[in-house]
């Protein structure tokens, strides 16, 4: 365990080993599934959706919190075995999980299941740097083919570079962008097995490729904080969104030492 608390600390990424079960991976892909295709089982709406049935289906698919419409994905991202494993990771004494995604990437979908460079913490201006991370939970085999998330090593030590963000499919051109600033970078694909994990810290940046295989490739993405992790004074609005920390339906403990 040691040596993952080093390595997510210098290197702002770490590979984990299997943790759930195959049939729990299963029900999961499964219960995703439905939700992305507008079936709610629990009559809650997801936070948002950024890819509505009728749309190109080979488009990558992105769904923010998951987690409120069905039970069995909380209950994936609720296991206690995982909380205990993100504390341990990040050597912390509380986990909580603020926000979720699902990110499905069909096959055949080429660049259009491009996910450009981005590191999270960009998109939350009301968190301040320390304390955040991002676990993404393999849902089907992640191959070197199937467009795995590929992570910058060290990225997390960089001063903040403009004009990258998740939406933009132009990798080759992000990449020119990134080069300027940071001559010799070193990629990780991480490739994974259904039911193993990745751990970054919000400041690691992270793209992904298209899926060149034949299955679609499936990631359930979970956010989530530790008791390092301080609000900054921003809009009235953000700090209404903050507000949510205190329901744990929508943002579960899922370890407290
Ligand atoms: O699943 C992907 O390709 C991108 C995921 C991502 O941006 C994240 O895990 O923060």
């Amino acid at each position: 365990m040691k040596n993952y608390i080093k390595d997510l600390k210098v290197n702002g990424v770490v590979i984990l080993p299997k943790i759930f079960s195959t049939i729990d991976i299963k029900k999961a892909q499964e219960n995703l599934w439905e939700v992305i295709q507008g079936n709610y089982e629990t009559g809650i709406e997801p936070e948002n959706r950024f890819w509505n049935v009728g749309d190109d289906p080979t488009n990558i698919i992105k769904i923010d919190k998951p987690h409120l419409c069905n039970s069995v994905l909380f209950n994936l991202i609720t296991n206690k075995s995982f909380g205990s494993y993100l504390a341990k990771v990040t050597n912390s004494k509380t986990i909580q999980i603020w926000h979720s995604q699902a990110v499905w990437k069909p096959a055949g979908g080429g660049k259009k299941g491009n996910a450009g460079w981005h590191r999270d913490a960009q998109y939350w201006p009301f968190w301040s740097s320390k304390g955040l991370y991002t676990a993404w939970i393999a849902l089907s085999d992640v191959k070197i083919n199937s467009g795995p998330v590929q992570f910058i090593l060290q990225s997390n030590s960089w001063k903040i570079l403009d004009k990258l963000d998740f939406f933009d499919k132009r990798i080759i051109d992000q990449e020119k962008i990134i080069k300027k600033h940071h001559r010799n970078i070193k990629i990780i694909c991480s490739t994974l097995n259904k039911g193993q994990f990745s751990v970054h810290d919000a400041l690691t940046y992270h793209s992904s490729g298209p899926n060149k295989s034949t299955e679609p490739r499936i990631g359930l993405v979970v956010h989530f904080r530790n008791e390092n992790s301080k609000r900054k004074k921003t809009s009235k609005e953000y700090l209404r969104y903050l507000e949510q920390l205190k329901d744990y339906s929508r943002c579960p403990i899922i370890y407290n030492a």
